[in-house]
């Protein structure tokens, strides 16, 4: 087995130097990820040894405080003590005038480290640059290398999204997911909290909506269609207080959490809870292979509407044409709105098959006297009333890139997935855009020609996700103006624990954080830097897909 995927060939001279109090330390190697805009190495380097003193402004926010020291102290061992604004080892500064978007400067003598920003962020941002300047375990001393370093974002848009439906993963995973997310300055977490297959929120109006829709009778063993059924129960959802947990979780490290709530597809747990919401509430739920047992037997009893149990997209969606439809979904959103401070929700709108709305009287009566003249046209009413109403809440929708179909919402943000061609199309109607596309950015592909765990099939290699370029060439410079940014997408039919989700994001999430925030492209050197980052895995213990495995 090799040892080493990643060339060696970078090998910074290693200099001894001497500090103040005459013991000789090595600095480390600038390895920083995602590559800043500017980095300038130094003559020097800045001992701590067993603690560390630190300055922050005045009115700083107590969580910035916290997360700084909690962070040296847990990653690194070291004590911290406040210091003055002129001698501590860390300064932190806030200073106004900083251009581009969240700015900072990161500056380290054989004296202290600075770190300037225009705001909060940048400040946050500097300092897991700063922390990269370590190495990926605990020393009795550590040498910071002397360097000036400039950095902004190229993408105000850097997001991760992750699948909570298709496998529910609990408090902690999802607080370690956001704390990786921040190491890789990503600004979004997009938390899929809905699809056929669980209801993960609580909503306190509907209470079968976790009662009944969080929980499946089983689930489907392999890739689908499957070899047959765990018949396991299997769910889980958060609580209101658990969500106001993630979110201040990841507020205190400056990440916006979009909540997705799927609609008018993806719907069948929400009508296994209530089945009225299906155009045909008489017809049972298809499970055309490898059904659980419970749910035959629950079938058999007259409860014939349950939550999904294989992978795919399904026929009973939302109805369209009853208004009682649209009074829950504003119920819904309602709770939804007013527990996520974000301005965004996403509402889904992908893959929503018209079979139903096509037999269905209400539907086509919704149809008629709208003057609408297919079934898109009404995923496109749909969207758009939905829209309305979450307007109103001072909240922007997003959508993926079906929501283009039969009209786009005035207001709607294109989440581009089945290519670029969504995000492009949006940008020319001067609509805002965000990459997803599954050419590069679904991280539940296999990531060798040699997979051998069970997943989604599919191939993006590590290299492509690197090499990716947001915006199309084909825009001009005021179209390229609409795409906010990019995002990997997370989709967990196949990832059933938590290492396996970090399996599949990692590394390529640490490719894709450079995407978004660099605008330099140099594979090889990435290369090298992650022979760096894999020990940093360590260090966060992440169950980064092996190192040894990718080539
Ligand atoms: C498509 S991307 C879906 C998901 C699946 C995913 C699997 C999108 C908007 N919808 O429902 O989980 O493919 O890769």
């Amino acid at each position: 087995m090799k040892r080493f995927l990643f060339p060696l060939s970078f090998c910074i001279s290693i200099s001894i130097l001497s500090c103040s109090d005459s013991t000789p330390v090595t600095p480390e190697p600038i390895n920083i990820i995602p590559e800043p805009v500017s980095v300038q190495a130094q003559e020097g380097v800045l001992k701590i040894k067993k603690s560390i003193s630190i300055s922050l402004p005045e009115d700083i926010s107590s969580h910035l405080n916290a997360y700084v020291n909690e962070v040296l102290s847990k990653s690194y061992g070291l004590s911290t003590t406040k210091g003055s604004t002129a001698s501590a080892q860390l300064q932190f500064e806030l200073k106004e005038g900083m251009t581009g978007i969240t700015p900072y400067e990161l500056v380290i003598s054989d004296q202290a480290a600075k770190i300037i920003a225009g705001e909060e962020k940048g400040l946050f941002y500097g300092f897991q640059t700063f922390l990269q300047l370590f190495p990926a375990e605990k020393r009795d001393v550590y040498g910071l290398p002397a360097v000036n370093i400039q950095d902004h974002a190229q993408f105000e848009y850097r997001g991760l999204h992750l699948d909570v439906s298709r496998h529910f993963f609990g408090l902690d995973f999802i607080k370690k997911y956001i704390d990786l997310l921040a190491y890789h300055k990503f600004s979004k977490f997009h938390w899929h909290l809905t699809d056929d297959q669980g209801w993960r929120i609580e909503i306190k109006k509907y209470p079968e909506l976790t009662d009944t829709g969080a929980y499946r009778n089983g689930t489907v063993i392999g890739r689908y269609p499957g070899t047959g059924n765990d018949n396991t129960r299997y769910g889980g959802y958060y609580t209101h207080e658990q969500v106001k947990e993630v979110l201040a979780y990841a507020a205190s490290r400056y990440i916006e959490v979009i909540p997705e709530i799927e609609l008018p597809g993806h719907a069948s747990a929400a009508i296994a809870a209530y089945p009225e919401l299906s155009c045909f509430p008489q017809q049972p739920t298809v499970i055309e292979q490898n059904m659980s047992e419970g749910s035959r037997q629950q079938q058999a009893a007259g409860r014939i509407k349950v939550v999904q149990e294989t992978w795919g997209v399904f026929d009973d969606v939302f109805c369209a044409g009853k208004e009682s439809t649209f009074e829950f979904l504003e119920n819904v959103l309602a709770e939804v709105a007013e527990l996520f401070p974000s301005k965004y929700l996403h509402i889904g709108g992908d893959e929503c098959p018209k079979t139903h709305w096509k037999k269905c009287a209400a539907c086509q009566k919704r149809m008629k006297e709208n003057g609408l003249k297919d079934e898109h046209e009404l995923q496109s009413y749909f969207v758009t009333r939905i829209e309305k109403f979450l307007n109103q809440k001072g909240k922007t929708i997003i959508g993926w890139d079906e929501i283009l179909e039969g009209g786009l919402a005035p207001n709607a943000i294109v989440m581009s997935w089945r290519g670029q061609e969504g995000g492009r199309a949006a940008a020319r109607m001067q609509h805002f855009a965000i990459m997803t596309p599954t050419s590069h950015s679904y991280l539940d592909y296999n990531q060798t020609e040699k997979e051998d765990s069970v997943t989604i099939g599919g191939f993006i290699s590590l290299e492509k996700v690197y090499n990716y370029i947001p915006v199309p060439d084909s825009l001009s410079e005021a179209q390229a103006k609409f795409i906010m940014g990019g995002q990997g997408n997370v989709w967990t039919e196949y990832m059933h624990y938590p290492s396996k989700v970090e399996y599949m994001v990692y590394p390529r999430a640490t490719a894709l954080s450079e995407v978004l925030w660099s605008t330099k492209k140099d594979y090889k050197r990435f290369l090298e830097k992650m022979n760096t980052q894999y020990k940093r895995y360590g260090l966060w213990s992440v169950n980064a897909f092996p190192a040894q495995k990718l080539n």
